[in-house]
């Protein structure tokens, strides 16, 4: 490790030098500080000397951060290149998508029928930069997906263009970059991370996250799959998410955009602004119940459907030519697989 510090007195510019390191990187970092002063001291810049010391300061914890990175985590979250150049992981708006929701359950295969434990979703980064996952919420929306009973109507929620309101949420554990999405990959989240063979085709073993409802006393964790944390609970024995049709919504908090509690016919709810919402898609019963959206078309313009449930489909997001498809129009954006596929 090497610091060095710069200030302006009476005398002129003092500059001090603080290595505890091998003699070569030693001689790196001065080399670095003194062309460092150099520069500054030919571009006149002592009227903003505060600035050029900060500017000048980072420089050096960069350098650090590379070489750490490299010996250290770096090649474990991927953060080095092969180049081995540092790339930042950004955060996730604009850059992490939702992109495929199994959610109608398994036809039957055995003599268990409607069997849904091997929903799941997946996200995935369409940019080309790696984002930092971690802290990210994902839920669904409360709501029905349709007339699911005759006489069910809307709630009329998602006539509110300023929030979504969700019924259950659940966060990525650790620090934002605890968990790193590199470009083009996705990161799966089961209900449960098991293979569900014989009951299913789709093999959840190898998920990244799964949702394990630990107060149920009914659900299982699986050892070799992470848990997410569960923020807002309207759970029963697992995460659910409606056959029929769920919204799903992944959002990421800041100052400005924070979560409240929310009370709305007997259901404790959690409201959370647009401004917070990395991205949504909205999934309702069929092609009838555009009533049924539940989120505002702020966020999502459109809706996408299943032929039914227990069908084994899934809805998945549109690809043109390797390239993600995302216009905030699920209508659009997504289409129906048969083939439901966490590693695709
Ligand atoms: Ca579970
Ligand atoms: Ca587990």
């Amino acid at each position: 490790m090497c610091r060095y510090k710069m200030s302006l007195t009476r005398r002129g510019i003092i500059m001090q030098l603080s290595c505890k390191m091998q003699p070569s990187h030693a001689r790196k970092y001065l080399s670095l500080a003194l062309t460092f002063a150099v520069s500054c001291a030919l571009a006149a810049c002592t009227d903003d000397l505060g600035t050029a010391s900060e500017d000048g300061g980072s420089e050096t914890d960069d350098a650090t951060e590379t070489d750490d990175a490299t010996e250290t985590g770096g090649s474990e979250t991927g953060e080095t290149g092969e180049t081995g150049e540092h790339t930042e992981p950004r955060a996730p708006a604009g850059r992490l998508v939702i992109d495929e929701v199994y959610f109608t359950g398994s036809p039957p295969m055995t003599d268990a029928d409607h069997y849904f434990s091997d929903q799941f979703i997946a996200l995935r980064n369409i940019s080309d930069e790696p984002v930092a996952a971690g802290g990210l919420l994902i839920g669904d929306v409360f709501g029905l997906a349709g007339e699911i009973n005759p006489g069910n109507e809307p709630h009329g929620l998602a006539d509110d263009s300023e929030n979504v309101y969700m019924q259950t949420v659940w966060q990525i554990p650790g620090a934002p970059e605890d968990v790193v999405i590199e470009p083009g990959e996705r990161l799966v989240i089961a209900q449960d991370g098991v293979n569900h063979s014989p009951f299913s085709t789709v093999d959840l073993s190898g998920a990244d996250f799964e949702t394990f409802v630990a107060a149920s006393g009914k659900d299982e964790d699986y050892p070799t799959v992470a848990n997410l944390e569960l923020v807002h609970d309207n759970t029963g024995f697992d995460w659910l998410i409606t056959v029929f049709g769920p919204s799903v919504v992944i959002a990421s908090l800041t100052d400005d955009a924070q979560a409240l509690e929310f009370e709305f016919e007997g259901w404790q709810l959690l409201q959370l602004p647009v401004g917070s919402v990395v991205d949504g898609v909205d999934i309702v019963k069929d092609a009838d119940s555009a009533a049924f959206k539940r989120l505002p078309t702020v966020v999502d313009r459109g809706f996408t459907f299943a032929s039914g449930t227990y069908t084994g489909e899934a809805v998945v997001r549109r690809r043109v030519e390797g390239v993600s498809i995302d216009s905030d129009d699920s209508s659009s954006d997504f289409e129906l697989t048969d083939a439901p596929n966490p590693w695709r």
